[in-house]
């Protein structure tokens, strides 16, 4: 089966440019001069519209376990979603419990995962359990193509690990070339905070912001990457929030230190006033770091265009309103932390370029090729060229749309965007070659999606 995308601009890492792109199968065969092919089984038309490698979100949690519940998308439900939002992989988690090996956890979301995802994705292990056999363990899930670990200063008694445990897995990261990401909060500080709100009657959705300043974001990603320069480790920080953070990354960039990090749409366009919002509504935005101050929101940008910032995820991590979010009515540190957002990420940056903050290929730069090349799939992915995969986005950059819980395809009862108008539609999708999203309709199936077995990162080879 041949496709051929024709008259479209071509947007890659690199820049843009008017070509048109030839798919064999599940590969790009050829992208060539506009006109030079005029056959193909399949012919899309892509005059006015972007030709983008398909997005790639390297932070989802479909579902994820969290304090007696799941995360409302299965691994079918989110990649659908995800492939309507022209993300064609994503990255998942597999999260160690206290108590069980990494290889048992591995199997257990190959389990959840395998056979049910539309689109490609891969895994990141969260390790929990700093021993001797997890240790050895991470060399097996290397092997098995997962090859970067989270690991949690956050949450004491369920993920926290201590800086000696930290330190123990850096060093690990160091000898085996793998990467260590940092959920980079200071739990054992907060826990006292939340404490303190509970005891005082301060129990409402706004505390989860208030209790979890930006200052223990800094400090705890000052102290990650303290860290990780005495084993030698690289670190990637996930989901940075403040520029508190933001500032520790680019100072240790600077020094040359193998540090990168990524922040989430949702740090960029909402803030604490959405966590302050009446009716327990604010529960609906926590997530973990918290929405912050909207003045944050500018640094965060400037750090994606210098680069401080390298990726943006969304940490898909959703829980309905009705079931799930109400678990924390009257208690604030009982609301599941998450939110959802993996349909909207590519749509969320394109706003980005309409704005100004961004250029064309940087938005191509953080939400495709970058994650690729962090986590050891680029060439594969991240990328329009030939012997790539076909994973292809056709966006129609002049459409308008407004995000709601009424058009959305992720399982969850609300949207954390819901009205907000944006420029730019997804139009057509392509996973290795397979039509997913075209007419507005999905043309995927669940089981499509395969599993990425993954190469070191690409960045520290
Ligand atoms: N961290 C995540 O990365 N996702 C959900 C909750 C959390 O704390
Ligand atoms: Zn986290
Ligand atoms: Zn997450
Ligand atoms: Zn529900």
């Amino acid at each position: 089966m041949r496709t051929l995308i024709r008259n479209g601009t071509v947007v890659n890492a690199g820049g843009a440019l008017a070509a048109d792109v030839l798919v064999d199968g599940e590969t790009i065969a050829a992208v060539t001069a506009p006109g030079l092919f005029d056959t193909a089984d399949r012919v899309i038309e892509a005059e006015g519209r972007y030709v983008l490698p398909g997005g790639i979100d390297a932070h989802t949690h479909m579902e994820m376990p969290f304090g007696g519940t799941f995360s409302a998308d299965t691994f079918a439900t989110g990649t659908t979603a995800a492939a309507w939002g022209g993300t064609t992989t994503i990255i998942d988690f597999a999260v160690q419990a206290k108590g069980t090996s990494l290889l048992s956890t591995l199997d257990k979301w190959h389990e959840k995962a395998d056979g049910h995802c539309a689109v490609d994705y891969g895994f990141h292990m969260i390790v929990s359990d700093v021993n001797e056999q997890s240790l050895k363990e991470m060399e097996s899930c290397i092997d098995a193509g997962v090859n970067s670990f989270k690991m949690f200063m956050a949450y004491p008694g369920v993920f926290y690990a201590t800086d000696g445990e930290i330190l123990r897995a850096m060093n690990k990261a160091t000898e085996t070339g793998s990467m260590i990401m940092m959920h980079a909060e200071n739990g054992i500080a907060i826990d006292e905070l939340v404490a303190d709100a509970i005891a005082s009657g301060r129990t409402d959705p706004v505390e989860h912001g208030i209790t979890r300043p930006p200052e223990l974001e800094g400090e705890a990603t000052s102290r990650a990457i303290r860290l990780a320069k005495v084993t030698g480790a690289p670190l990637y920080i996930v989901h940075l929030s403040a520029r508190h953070a933001l500032e520790a990354v680019a100072e240790a960039r600077n020094t040359g230190q193998n540090v990168f990090a990524e922040t989430c749409p949702q740090y960029l366009y909402l803030s604490i006033e959405d966590l302050a919002k009446p009716e327990f509504e604010g529960a609906k935005y926590v997530a973990s770091p918290p929405l912050r101050p909207k003045d944050h929101q500018a640094d965060l940008w400037r750090g994606l265009r210098t680069n401080d910032l390298s990726v943006v995820s969304t940490d898909h991590c959703p829980f309905c309103f009705k079931d799930q979010k109400e678990l924390g009515r009257g208690d604030f540190s009982k609301i599941p932390n998450g939110m959802p957002g993996v349909e909207h990420r590519m749509d969320l940056l394109h706003q980005g370029v309409v704005a100004g903050e961004l250029s064309l290929a940087r938005w191509v730069e953080v939400a495709s090729a970058t994650p690729a090349r962090m986590f050891g799939l680029y060439g594969r992915k991240g990328v329009i060229a030939p012997g790539a995969d076909a994973d292809i986005v056709v966006y129609d950059p002049a459409a308008t749309q407004t995000l709601s819980v009424e058009t959305h395809h992720m399982n969850v009862d609300y949207s954390a965007y819901e009205g907000m108008s944006v420029t730019g539609r997804v139009e057509t999708v392509l996973s290795r070659g397979s039509v997913v999203i075209a007419d507005g309709e999905f043309h995927g199936r669940e089981g499509h999606g395969k599993f990425l077995s993954r190469d070191l990162s690409q960045y520290l080879v």
